[in-house]
């Protein structure tokens, strides 16, 4: 069921501690954590407890949720004291979704480029 958490997904197990994550920020509904594989100085995810798998699924189901995993994106950025920086939802695997839980990445504290690769 939509929101539900998922036994088979990797970032439903980083919500409940089951896997270990460098986590940043949390809230009743989301959790913030370093990414595995930074791509940047800073590259946080920032996704909803409640399972939905990507962004679209999340936005349509739960837009407040939505609201809240926004929110903390500029929670992020403040914490991490980013000036400029990017959010990203990759959706679909065309465009380089791998983990399938809704998640925003953001990337700060280098120069990047538009448009992106
Ligand atoms: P995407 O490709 O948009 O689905 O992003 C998934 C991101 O998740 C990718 O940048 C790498 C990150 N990632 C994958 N496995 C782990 C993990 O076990 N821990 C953490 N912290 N990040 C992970």
């Amino acid at each position: 069921m939509a929101g539900e958490p998922q036994d088979d997904c990797l970032f439903c197990k980083i919500v409940a501690g089951q896997v270990p994550a460098t986590i940043v920020r949390e809230t009743d509904t989301t959790v913030a954590f370093r990414d595995i594989n930074p791509q940047a100085p800073t590259h946080v995810l920032v996704i909803p407890k409640a399972h939905y798998k990507d962004a679209a699924a999340l936005a349509a189901a739960a837009p407040e949720l939505a609201a809240d995993v926004l929110r903390e994106t500029q929670a992020v950025a403040d914490d991490e004291k980013l000036e400029s920086y990017r959010t990203v939802f990759n959706t679909g695997s065309g465009a380089g979704q791998t983990v399938w839980h809704a998640h925003a990445h953001i990337l700060g504290g280098r120069g990047l480029q538009w448009p992106p690769g």
